[in-house]
């Protein structure tokens, strides 16, 4: 029975992979960080047939300790300050979590259990203001933001660690990708999470920034899929992970807006743009400039053809059903 060690198991990806190796008959290992309420996140409704190991990337002797607790045959590294909009706020905390936390990990595989094979959650990030759409493995890199300068410095040394000591490290990276376990920080969930609360009476307007930024948007479940195929290959490698599809802020709001039974249509240019509800003439939409980023994304396209080619990856759900879940899923909770 293989044996797998997940850091940020408690976060969306980290849940949707411990399902998924655990489906597969893995021993799972999760790192979680000591909070003041205990709470295992996304896990919690699995966490008994995880082993829990507290820890934080920040601390090297918590990461020797548990890689000679898990002994893993695959680590996956899925922690990370995720959220682009708070690395502007806490550059300093990104990228000593993102980008020196990933060395950390390494330094305690390679002293502990070298022959483990790893995976870093790299990221579509890494291309930021790159024009020449969509991505692929060679496309050069130009972070915008702290969160992709750091995570540069992750995808580097992961590939370092390959050619210098020979570890089995795997590059994963992905665009983005959501589901109906995504922070309510991120602009996909609080689209749903607002429209469902809209819904229910509970909220008047959804207030967005940028409408026109474009993402590449899959679902998790599709894309954790991808990560155990990477470390099932003879050789390790990077791949990009990606829809092959991009769409606006905007288009997510009206079909998430639709789905929920709204027809919006939007009035009105940059800053006073809205969206107004044909029925009734309120506004349900709002752009608010405080959620701008000081360097923005503008457009995020990828080509996966190496990942469809070498591991034989597909996504499973398309755009539409991805919104049709995390509306329905958020229209459910709040009920
Ligand atoms: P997420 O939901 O924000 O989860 C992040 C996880 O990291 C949480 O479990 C969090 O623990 C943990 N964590 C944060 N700081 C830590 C530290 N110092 N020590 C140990 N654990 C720590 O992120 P996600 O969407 O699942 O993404 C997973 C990974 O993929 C991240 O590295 C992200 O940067 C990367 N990525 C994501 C996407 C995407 O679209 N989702 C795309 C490309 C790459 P708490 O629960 O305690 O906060
Ligand atoms: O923003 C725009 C915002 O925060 C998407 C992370 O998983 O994917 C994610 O990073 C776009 C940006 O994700 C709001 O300006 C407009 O252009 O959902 P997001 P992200 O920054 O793309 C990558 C691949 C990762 O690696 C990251 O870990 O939406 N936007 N209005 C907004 N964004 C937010 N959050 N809130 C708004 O109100």
């Amino acid at each position: 029975m293989k044996r797998a060690f997940i850091t940020g198991i408690t976060g969306q990806d980290g849940s949707y992979l411990a399902e998924l190796l655990l489906s597969k008959g893995y021993t799972v290992y999760g790192l979680y960080r000591r909070k003041s309420s205990l709470d295992f996140g996304n896990v919690a409704h699995i966490a008994h047939r995880i082993t829990m190991i507290e820890g934080d990337l920040l601390d090297y002797p918590s990461l020797v300790a548990a890689i000679k607790e898990s002994r893993p045959d695959e680590v996956y590294n899925l922690a990370a300050q995720s959220f682009v909009g708070a690395s502007f706020r806490q550059p300093v905390a990104t990228a000593e979590i993102d980008a020196l936390g990933v060395v950390h990990l390494l330094e305690a595989i390679r002293s502990v259990k070298p022959d483990a094979r790893f995976y870093q959650a790299s990221t579509s990030e890494l291309f930021g203001g790159v024009y020449d759409t969509p991505c692929n493995e060679e496309t050069p890199f130009y972070p915008r933001s702290p969160y992709g300068v750091a995570k540069l410095y992750a995808h580097w040394i992961t590939k370092n660690y390959r050619e210098n000591y020979g570890v089995f490290a795997c590059a994963g990276i992905l665009f983005n990708h959501e589901s109906e376990r995504r922070g309510k920080e991120f602009v996909t969930r609080k689209i749903t999470s607002t429209v469902a609360a809209i819904k229910h009476g509970e909220a008047e307007c959804l207030e967005l920034g940028n409408l026109s930024s474009k993402r590449d948007w899959g679902h998790a479940a599709d894309y954790v899929r991808a990560m155990w195929l990477m470390l099932q290959q003879e050789r390790p490698a990077e791949f990009v992970i990606a829809t092959g599809e991009t769409r606006t802020v905007r288009e997510f709001a009206e079909l998430a807006f639709r789905k929920a039974g709204y027809d919006i249509r939007f009035e009105g240019e940059g800053e006073n743009e809205v969206g107004i509800d044909s029925k009734s003439g309120k506004i349900l939409l709002r752009v608010n400039p405080a959620f701008f980023r000081p360097a923005e994304v503008n457009v995020l396209l990828g080509d996966s053809s190496k990942a469809k080619n070498e591991l034989g990856w597909e996504r499973e759900v398309m755009f539409s059903e991805l919104v049709s879940r995390m509306v329905s899923s958020d229209i459910k909770k709040l009920g």
